[in-house]
This record gives structure tokens, sequence and C-alpha cells, in this order.
């Protein structure tokens, strides 16, 4: 069931959402973002780049990979809106206009879904569900040795909106649990450490590594030949951040040496991935198409028209990005 709708005020005459990706159909959400609208902020008109609007009555953009140069068109904007979680696709823009306000969605049911997705992974590896799908196709019926989930070692990178999430569901599956931050956390029942100079002390005991970083330029990469080298053989590594925090060729070389036991790759530096890539056949990965977690568009409207309506007021947005930590 959809939520109510609170108080409305008018828009502006001419005042404009423009909703844009350079990348992705957008239709679907443009319509629900002009439903929220016509109860929020009666008057606002919710265009889809590129639909011919005036720039000047564009108070603000919804984007995902905004087309070059158009931000930077838009002499009135008073709101950027990133349509996810992440907001790097807006942050490393060169045409980002200074002094804009830069938001993204902060969901706890998206949340919930990526660690839902998280906690699929560590079952699929710690119950030997790609060894399974081995022996089946050798028609092989070998049963494995089984161990408790506690005796799985799960880390988490970002402690964020989803990596609480995650750490919580894997620690409620019995799972032993450990995070990595930027800054200290206390989460019960989950050991957590934070800063650069812990990340190897965190990688070392564990089976499985999640990233679910945000892509800044501290985290780009992270996931190197260092990185994978200081995981226990065997481990195995997850990533639903961002295709670059990867460098794939180390990733492939840590599969094939067996330092790696398998990866499961949610993100990648171009999406989508094209047809002809190799990683689609490795046989040491489990491919997915960005689908580890989403919010709706019932969600993403409403957190987009709100912020309008405040920033039009005159109030901060909010889930304000911080454009000096790039996240
Ligand atoms: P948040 O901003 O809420 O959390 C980010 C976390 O990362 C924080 O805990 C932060 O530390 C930590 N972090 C940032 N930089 C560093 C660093 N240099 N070293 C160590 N830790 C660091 O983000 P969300 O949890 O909402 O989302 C995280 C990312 O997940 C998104 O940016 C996006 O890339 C990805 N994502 C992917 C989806 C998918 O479907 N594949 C869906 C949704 C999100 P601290 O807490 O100390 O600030
Ligand atoms: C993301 C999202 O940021 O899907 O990846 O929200």
């Amino acid at each position: 069931m959809k939520a109510p709708f609170g108080p409305s005020v008018c828009a502006p005459v001419g005042a404009t959402l423009l909703v844009c990706s350079a990348v992705d159909p957008l239709h679907a959400l443009r319509d629900e973002m002009q439903r929220v609208a016509t109860h929020l902020m009666p008057g606002l008109q919710v265009c889809l780049w590129p639909e011919s609007f005036l720039p000047e009555d564009v108070v603000a953009v919804a984007a995902w990979h905004p087309p070059p140069g158009l931000l930077s068109t838009l002499p009135n904007l008073r709101l950027i809106a990133s349509i996810g979680a992440g907001s790097e696709h807006l942050l490393r823009r060169t045409d980002l206009p200074q002094g804009v306000p830069i938001t993204r969605i902060v969901d706890p049911e998206q949340a919930r879904g990526m660690a839902q997705y998280v906690l699929w992974c560590a079952l699929h590896y710690h119950r030997g569900f790609d060894r399974m799908r081995e022996q089946q196709a050798k028609g092989n019926w070998l049963m494995p040795a089984q161990t408790g989930a506690a005796a799985f070692q799960v880390g988490v990178m970002g402690l964020g909106g989803m990596g609480q999430a995650a750490a919580l569901m894997l620690r409620d599956a019995g799972f032993q649990v450990s995070g990595w931050s930027r800054n200290e956390k206390h989460i019960a029942g989950v050991h957590c450490l934070a800063g650069d100079a812990s990340l190897t002390r965190f990688l070392a005991p564990l089976d499985m590594v999640a990233c679910l970083l945000p892509l800044t330029p501290a985290t780009q990469g992270l996931c190197n030949a260092r990185f994978f080298a200081s995981l226990k053989p065997g481990a195995t590594f997850v990533n639903t951040g961002r295709g670059e925090h990867v460098v794939m060729p180390d990733l492939l070389a840590a599969l094939d040496s067996g330092q790696l036991r398998g990866a499961v790759l949610d993100v990648f530096e171009h999406e989508p991935l094209s047809a002809d890539s190799p990683l689609w056949s490795h046989p040491g990965l489990v491919i997915t198409p960005h689908m580890a977690s989403s919010a709706s568009d019932e969600v993403i409207a409403r957190q987009i028209v709100e912020n309008v309506v405040r920033t039009g007021d005159g109030l901060a947005p909010e889930h304000g990005v911080d454009r000096e930590r790039a996240y």
C-alpha cells in the first residue's frame, strides 16, 4: 500500500524536475515522480531528458549518469539528486555546479535487500553450492562435510546503511561477522575495525569478504593483488559496491591461482557488461546485473520530490552527500 501524502505546496510557475540518465530509460520513474509531485507540489512539471524543457525552469535534476555537460547549463538548479544509493556518478563529473546540494537515496528496505543478497552469497559458499554445481555437472553424488555457520567468517567492507544491514543479517544467521569502515563503529555481535591501517588484519581470517563501499578516490582499486593476497587461501569475494573497486586482472589472477575460491560480482566498471566479456564464462565467477538491491520507484520519487519541496522552502535536503569526503 502506498503511504499517504503530507501537506502540499504549489510549485512556482514553470518549475521543472528533470529526470535523466544517459544509460537507462526512466519512463516509469518519471511517471511516479509526476504522480508524487501532483500530491506534494502541484504545478511541478516532471520532464524526462531529452524531452524539451527550458533550462531556466529546471529547479532539480534526478539522475543516474546524467548526460555530460547538462548540469552546467541549468542556471536555477537547487538540487541534484542521485536516483540510487551511490552518488559517485555525480561527484566525479566535471560539469558539477558549485554550491548545489547533492543527495542520494537512503532506504532501509533497499538495505534489507542488499543484506539478503550478501546472505545468499555467504550461504552459497559456506554450504558449498558452488562445489555442488561442479559435482552435478559430473553426476557426482558426494555429500560434503558440514560445519556450523559460526566456523565461517564473513567480513563486510563499509558499515553504512547497506553494510550494517548485511552485517546484522549475517550475524543473525549465525555467521562470525566482522566489519570495516573509515570511522570506528560499535555493532553488537560484529567485530568492527576502522581505517586503512587495520585492513590487512581485517582481511586475514576471512572466509568471505563483501565490498559494500562507496566509490571514492580512497576506495577505487582497493581490491587489488595485495588485497587478495591478504585473504586466507581459498577465501571468497563479493562485490556489490562498484566495479572500479576491483582491479580485474588481479582478481582473475587470484582466482586462477586458487588464492580465491570464487567471487560474486554484481557491479562492473562498464555496465552493462558486454555480451562478449570473458567474465561471463569464468568458472570461478557468479555474475549478476547490478541487481543486488534497488529502491522502488515509489521510494525514489517520494524522497526526491520531498527534497524539491525542502529546497524550495530554503531547507537543506535530506540524505545529503558530502562533497569533501566523496560519499
Ligand atoms: P553509506 O554512505 O551509508 O556507507 C558507506 C560506508 O563505507 C560507511 O561505513 C563508510 O565509513 C565506509 N567507507 C567510505 N570510505 C571508506 C574508506 N576509505 N575506508 C573504509 N570505509 C569507508 O553508503 P551505503 O551503505 O548506502 O552504500 C554503499 C555503496 O553500496 C553505494 O555507494 C553503492 O556504491 C553500493 N550500492 C550498490 C547497490 C547494488 O545494487 N549493487 C545498491 C545500493 C548501493 P564511515 O561509516 O566511517 O563513514
Ligand atoms: C546503487 C543503487 O547505487 O542501485 O547502486 O542504488
